[in-house]
């Protein structure tokens, strides 16, 4: 008796289990993040960008970003003006339903600025990115991003001069 009473329990817990599993999965699926990626910085640099890839089900926004390695976190984009790429704070970054919208080198990104310490390469960055849909529902999204050195080549300040030559 008490075995069969512990099997069915037993049972729920695990129905339980996974049921729970499973509405986790559908909430995360909202927002799919791709390649989440920090550039990593020299001591005393106070600022650096993280990129990824992202694409949601639904319409909706990237309104924040957090991360417990930065004093001040911002969605930014880069723009040409008067020849020169600068880059300012976008008040949200629409996400369009099935398009994949890519933060990247010369492009938007979410900027760490006040940085509590040299990111490293090889440290795991955590970000929290806040999404807003058309509903005004908020969901919540943790990232862990990877801090990637970049070759000197590749530096975005290099690349927005040479794209001010072109024009
Ligand atoms: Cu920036």
């Amino acid at each position: 008796m008490t075995a069969t009473t512990s099997c069915t329990f037993m049972t729920r817990l695990v129905g339980l289990c996974f049921s729970l599993f499973l509405s986790c999965t559908a909430a995360l699926a909202q927002v799919t993040v791709t390649d989440p990626w920090v550039r990593a910085t020299v001591a005393q640099q106070k600022a650096t960008g993280a990129f990824m890839k992202l694409q949601a089900v639904q319409d909706v926004k990237l309104i924040e970003a957090k991360s417990p390695v930065a004093g001040v976190v911002e969605v930014h984009e880069m723009a040409m003006e008067a020849g020169v790429m600068k880059m300012r704070a976008v008040p949200g970054l629409a996400l369009p339903a099935g398009q994949s919208v890519e933060l990247k080198p010369g492009g938007y990104h979410v900027m760490l600025m006040d940085l509590k310490g040299q990111v490293k390469e090889g440290d795991v960055v955590p970000l929290t990115l806040v999404v807003e849909g058309k509903d005004g529902k908020r969901q919540t999204l943790e990232v862990k991003a990877t801090a990637r050195a970049m070759t000197p080549g590749a530096a975005p300040g290099k690349a927005a001069a040479h794209s001010g030559m072109k024009h």
